[in-house]
C-alpha cells in the first residue's frame, strides 16, 4: 500500500474543550473546516476513556475519509491503532518515536513535536514522516508549553535539519493566526528551507466560521505575503559602499517627485520638527496617532513610521491597529522603539509590535537594538544589554537581528550600521548637534519612511540614502557660519535637508563628495 502523499499545509488540531469548541459539534467543526480547504487533521484529546476517544475517532475518521485528508491521533498509539488511521502525533513526553514506528509500522504517518534543533535533529534521524515546530507564539490554547520559540527558533531549527541534510517536512504551531500566518510563514523561511505548512487550534477550531477561517488561512499561506512583493535587492550581495552611495541621489530625487505620504505615530515632543523633515526632504507629512485611521490612510501610497516615545496603553492599541492595515496593504513600516528597554511596559509594547506585525524599518540607538533583539518573543542569545559593543559587534548585531526579522536594521550612533541580513554598511556621517537636539533621531525615521515609500525595490539602498541626506545636512549646516549651538543650528539643519534636495533634483551631487 505504502505511505500517501501528504499535503501538510493547512494542519487542523482539535480542541473539544468549551474554551474552544463552546457547544458546537466535534464533527461538524472538522467537516466545515474541511470544506474550508484543511489537508490534514489531528485529533487531540487530553481527557477522556479510551473508548470515548475511539469512538470519537471513528467519528472523525470516516468524516476525514471522504475528504481524503490523513487524520492522526495525537499521543494514542493505541487508539491510531484501534481505528485504523493514517497515523499519529508524538510529543517529546510521549512514546519514544522507535516504539512508536514499532507498532504501526512503516506506512503510518508520525509526526514529533520540538521545540529546539537537537529534538529536531533527533526525530529526523529516528524517521520522523514530519515535524511540528513551536511553540511559535504564546497561545492560550496550550499554556503549558515547554519553549516559545518565535520565528527565529523555527527559522534555526530549519537551517540546522537542511544542513544534516534532511528533508522532512514541518509545520509550526502556536498562536498562528489569519493575521500573522504570512508573516510566521515569510520569517521561518531559512533560505534552503521552507515550512510546509502551518498547524492551527484556535484561529479555525473558535472562529465562528470554521469553512471561512480554513479558505482564508490556505489562501493566505499560499499567496506571498503583501509586503514582500516588490521588494528586493538592486545591488548585489558583495556590493561597494560606493556603490549604495551612488543611489542615493535617485531615492533623494524619488521623493521629490512623487511627495509620498510620511504617516507618522509619534511622540508629542517632536510632532512639529518631524512634520518639518517630512517637508524638507520632500515628503507630505501627517501626524495621525488614532490607528482606526491607518485603514484609509494606508492606501495612499506612503509609509509608516511607529515612534514608542510617548507609549502608553492606547497607543500601543492605535499603534498595533495602523501596523496591521499597512501591512495588508504592503506597504512600508518603519520602527522606531524609543527607550526600549527603559521600563517594562516599554518592553511589553516592543514584544507585542514584534509579534504583531511586519517591520520594514528597525531603527534604534544601540540599547534599544539590543532590547529588541533580546526582547522580542524571541530567543535570547546573549547580549548583555549592560555592555558597550566594539564596532563589529554593532555590525554582527544588526545583520542577525536583520536576518531574522528579514528586514533593514539602523543601529545610530558616532557611527551608523546599516543592514538587511546580508549586506552590512557603516555610515560616518553627522554632527554632534543632531545629539544636542531633541527629536532629531526620531525625524531620521521620518526622512526614512519617506526614502522607503518611494523606493520599495531595495529598502536598504533606501535607508542608507535617507540617514546620507540627514547627516550630510547636519554636516553642512553645523559649518555655517551663523550657527552658534544647537538652537542656531535646527533652522539651519532644516535649510541643508531642502537645499540638498533642490540640488539633487538639479543634478548638483557635490554634497555626497562627504559620504
Ligand atoms: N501544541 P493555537 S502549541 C497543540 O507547541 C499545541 O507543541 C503546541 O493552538 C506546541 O493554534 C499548541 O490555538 C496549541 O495557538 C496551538
Ligand atoms: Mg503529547
Amino acid at each position: 500500500m505504502g505511505k500517501p502523499q501528504v499535503d501538510y499545509g493547512l494542519y487542523l488540531v482539535t480542541d473539544s474543550t468549551p474554551a474552544i469548541l463552546g457547544d458546537r459539534d466535534l464533527n461538524e467543526t472538522v467537516e466545515s473546516s474541511l470544506r474550508g480547504g484543511v489537508t490534514i487533521v489531528q485529533l487531540r484529546e487530553k481527557k477522556g476513556d479510551t473508548a470515548e476517544i475511539i469512538t470519537k475517532a471513528q467519528r472523525l475518521h470516516q468524516i476525514t475519509r471522504r475528504y481524503n485528508v490523513p487524520l492522526l491521533i495525537n499521543d494514542r498509539v493505541d487508539v491510531a491503532l484501534a481505528v485504523g488511521c493514517e497515523g499519529v502525533h508524538i510529543g517529546q513526553d510521549d512514546m519514544e518515536l522507535s516504539t512508536a514506528r514499532k507498532l504501526l509500522g512503516p506506512d503510518k504517518i508520525i509526526g514529533v513535536t520540538v521545540s529546539t534543533v537537537e529534538e529536531a535533529l533527533k526525530a529526523c534521524e529516528g524517521g520522523a514522516d514530519y515535524l511540528g515546530i513551536g511553540t511559535v507564539y504564546a497561545t492560550a490554547t496550550k499554556t503549558n508549553t515547554k519553549d516559545i520559540i518565535g520565528t527565529a527558533g523555527v527559522r534555526e531549527i530549519l537551517r540546522r535539519i537542511a544542513e544534516a541534510g534532511h528533508d522532512t517536512p514541518t509545520v509550526c504551531i502556536g498562536g498562528i493566526n489569519e493575521s500573522n500566518v504570512q508573516r510566521v510563514l515569510h520569517q521561518c523561511a531559512a533560505s534552503e528551507k521552507v515550512l510546509n505548512g502551518v498547524a492551527i487550534v484556535s484561529a479555525i477550531m473558535a472562529a465562528s466560521d470554521p469553512e471561512a477561517a480554513a479558505k482564508n488561512l490556505a489562501a493566505l499561506s499560499e499567496a506571498p505575503p503583501s509586503f514582500s512583493v516588490d521588494t528586493g535587492r538592486e545591488l548585489s550581495a558583495d556590493a561597494s559602499s560606493e556603490a549604495v552611495v551612488a543611489l542615493a541621489p535617485s531615492v533623494i530625487r524619488g521623493i521629490h517627485d512623487t511627495t509620498p505620504l510620511s504617516h507618522n505615530m509619534t511622540n508629542i515632543v517632536v510632532q512639529n520638527f518631524a512634520a518639518n523633515v517630512a517637508l524638507a526632504v520632500g515628503a507630505s507629512p501627517i501626524m495621525a496617532g488614532y490607528g482606526e485611521e491607518a485603514a484609509d490612510l494606508c492606501k495612499l501610497g506612503g509609509a509608516l513610521v511607529i515612534n514608542m516615545g510617548s507609549v502608553d496603553p492606547s497607543g500601543l492599541s492605535n499603534y498595533l491597529k495602523a501596523l496591521k492595515a499597512y501591512n495588508l496593504q504592503g506597504r512600508p513600516v518603519v520602527f522606531d522603539p524609543v527607550g526600549a528597554g527603559a521600563t517594562s511596559l516599554r518592553r511589553e509594547a516592543v514584544k507585542a509590535i514584534m509579534a504583531n506585525g511586519y517591520l520594514d524599518v528597525i531603527k534604534g540607538n544601540e540599547g534599544e537594538i539590543k532590547t529588541v533583539f533580546g526582547n522580542s518573543q524571541e530567543q535570547q542569545r546573549g547580549v548583555d544589554s549592560s555592555s558597550t559593543l566594539d564596532a563589529s559587534q554593532k555590525a554582527k548585531l544588526v545583520r542577525e537581528l536583520a536576518s531574522r526579522e528579514r528586514n533593514v536594521v539602523l543601529m545610530t550612533g558616532k557611527t551608523d550600521f546599516a543592514s538587511d541580513g546580508v549586506r552590512t554598511y557603516a555610515i560616518e556621517n553627522g554632527h554632534e548637534y543632531l545629539g544636542m537636539v531633541t527629536g532629531t533621531g526620531c525625524t531620521l525615521g521620518t526622512a526614512i519612511s519617506a526614502a522607503i515609500a518611494s523606493r520599495s525595490k531595495d529598502r536598504l539602498v533606501a535607508v542608507i540614502a535617507a540617514i546620507l541626506h540627514f547627516e550630510i545636512a547636519a554636516e553642512v549646516a553645523a559649518e555655517r557660519p551663523e550657527v552658534r549651538g544647537p538652537g542656531t543650528f535646527v533652522p539651519a539643519f532644516l535649510d541643508e535637508l531642502y537645499l540638498i534636495r533642490q540640488a539633487t533634483a538639479r543634478n548638483d551631487l557635490s554634497w555626497l563628495a562627504r559620504a
